[in-house]
């Protein structure tokens, strides 16, 4: 692959200060030399820049980031690399994935979006408890209304939730609880991974993909794993996925050749414990593009 670094360190989304530094420390943990050891090209965009007076926090200032991250997004995906960007509180997402549907919408081509997180960020600023706009990024993205002047016009239509994925979901409000049932977003809970496991829910999701023959877009908060061996990270929620699980999940998602535009956002350095999370973060990006332990895709068992 061409692997395009963007950093985002946005921390307006959010009320726990700390996600500014996430770039920093993914930088620090060797994510752009693990990938680089892979054997792709990997080139280091640095920090985008907002456009304009990025504020203190809300929806202003969040629109700033989503004007400059798209740009950034969309030009690195029109010159044929793949985008990885490093937060930064989700609602970097806004522009990345804004950048990707401007790209995919000139293309022709469906957009699938992948959402490993604990939290469903499907709030508006009617139904959110806590005011947070990295609560609300898809929301936003499939087009629920309280978001004005957030993308640049013109705007890309809006994403079809039930294009979109969450995966891991274990804290949802009550009143995005009823958004996500009502527009028919995909989820797979940690209740079903409980009983399931990863691979057949995942397996499904990659297999509709591959049909379609729409780009991938993974957008992984770190929340998304267990607090036990991802601590950095503003919201904790109890019960999420093992390093294991995860592995497991990056492992097919390189397999399935499908993934085009990666997220990786929510590290906080200043929560984390000595580079813990970073690090993690790190092993399971080098997983998800290409790092294995033998130099075959795994065998079935009968063959070994
Ligand atoms: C909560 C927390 N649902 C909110 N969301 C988080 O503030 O809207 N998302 N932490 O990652
Ligand atoms: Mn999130
Ligand atoms: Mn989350
Ligand atoms: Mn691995």
């Amino acid at each position: 692959y061409r692997l395009a670094l963007i950093g985002a360190p946005i921390e307006v989304g959010t009320s726990e200060p700390g996600a500014v530094m996430g770039p920093a420390a993914l930088r620090t943990a060797g994510l752009g030399r693990a990938l680089a050891d892979l054997g792709h090209a990997v080139v280091d965009h640095g920090d985008v820049v907002p456009d304009g007076p990025a504020g203190a926090r809300g929806l202003d200032a969040v629109a700033a980031w989503t004007r400059a991250l798209s740009r950034v997004v969309e030009g690195v995906l029109d010159g044929g690399a793949l985008p990885l960007t490093a937060g930064g509180d989700h609602s970097l997402s806004l522009g990345s994935i804004d950048g990707v549907m401007r790209h995919c919408a000139r293309q022709g081509r469906p957009l699938f979006v992948l959402w490993l997180d604990a939290h469903a960020d499907f709030n508006t600023p009617e139904t959110s408890p806590s005011g947070n706009v990295h609560g609300m990024p898809l929301a936003a993205l499939c087009g629920e209304a309280g978001f004005p002047q957030l993308f640049a016009e013109p705007a890309p239509p809006a994403l079809a939730p039930t294009d979109v994925h969450l995966f891991g979901l274990r804290s949802i409000d009550a009143g995005e609880r009823a958004l996500v049932a009502a527009r028919r977003v995909g989820v797979t809970d940690m209740r079903t991974i409980d009983e399931f496991g990863v691979i057949a829910p995942l397996r499904q999701i990659l297999e509709r993909v591959a049909a379609r023959g729409a780009h991938l877009h993974v957008s992984f908060d770190i929340d998304f794993l267990d607090p036990s061996i991802a601590p950095g990270v503003g919201t904790t929620v109890p019960g999420g996925a093992t390093f294991r699980e995860a592995h497991l999940i990056m492992e097919m998602l390189h397999d399935s050749g499908l993934v085009r535009s990666l997220d990786i956002v929510e590290l906080n350095p200043f929560l984390d414990e000595r580079g813990r999370s970073a690090r993690v973060l790190v092993e399971l990006a080098a997983s998800l593009f290409g790092r294995r332990i033998l130099d075959r895709p795994t065998a079935p068992i009968a063959a070994v």
